[in-house]
């Protein structure tokens, strides 16, 4: 299977860290696309109409995007425990919080917009601080949550892995300091980063406009 990738980008990383998890990334090639709403990338269109990463494209010639659908594809491809729990309470909080995670790298980058990718001109602080607020209040709410979903040792899902790759994103990025005043938030976060699957898939690069 081929998977188009993006060394920078949160979602991507999300797939790879989940293929690691799941014991099939050597399943994966792994080729790496530039993607940016305002320089289009006809490779990255030609599989997936938005032009965004990651695809997968399929042996059987399927091709899939959104970061969601391909680690669910992923998940029923191995025979280990899956990441998207079957069991109803158990697979409706990790996909919580997979959407949490998503909705703190799009503010992210909605942020990133706001301060230094759009020209300066065209920058709109009340839009910043919006999109910011958001950001904040997840991290509150994860607060609370992260040790009761996932106690230390325990195996993690796809919440997990989304929200640790989310926060490894801004931290990368110098987005928000989400570790300060936030003991569990950053301990949890911490022990998620020494997991081979994430020590394995380092971020890198700069986004190109
Ligand atoms: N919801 C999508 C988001 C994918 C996404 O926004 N990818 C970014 C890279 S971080 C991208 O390719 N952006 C290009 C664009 O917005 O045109 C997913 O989870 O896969």
């Amino acid at each position: 299977m081929k998977l188009f990738y993006q060394t920078h980008s949160p979602y991507a990383r999300k797939v790879l860290v989940a293929a690691h998890e799941m014991g099939i990334d050597h399943r994966l090639e792994v080729i790496h696309q530039e993607t940016s709403p305002t320089r289009c990338n006809e490779e990255v269109f030609a599989f997936n109409p938005l032009g965004k990463v990651p695809v997968l494209i399929c042996d059987d010639g399927l091709e899939l995007f959104d970061s969601n659908v391909i680690c669910e594809y992923l998940d029923g491809m191995h025979q280990g425990q899956k990441l998207i729990p079957d069991e109803p309470t158990a697979r409706f909080h990790a996909l919580r919080t997979q959407a949490l995670a998503q909705g703190i790298a799009d503010a992210g980058i909605a942020v990133r917009w706001e301060t230094e990718r759009r020209p300066a001109s065209k920058r709109w602080r009340p839009m910043q601080v919006g999109q910011m607020q958001k950001i904040i209040s997840a991290c509150d709410f994860l607060e609370h949550l992260v040790d009761a979903d996932n106690p230390p040792g325990a195996t993690p899902h796809i919440g997990d892995i989304a929200l640790a790759t989310t926060l490894s994103w801004i931290e990368f990025r110098s987005v928000y300091d989400f570790s300060a005043a936030r003991p569990r938030l950053s301990s949890w976060y911490e022990r998620m980063c020494l997991r081979p699957s994430m020590l394995a898939t380092p971020l890198s690069g700069d986004t190109r406009d």
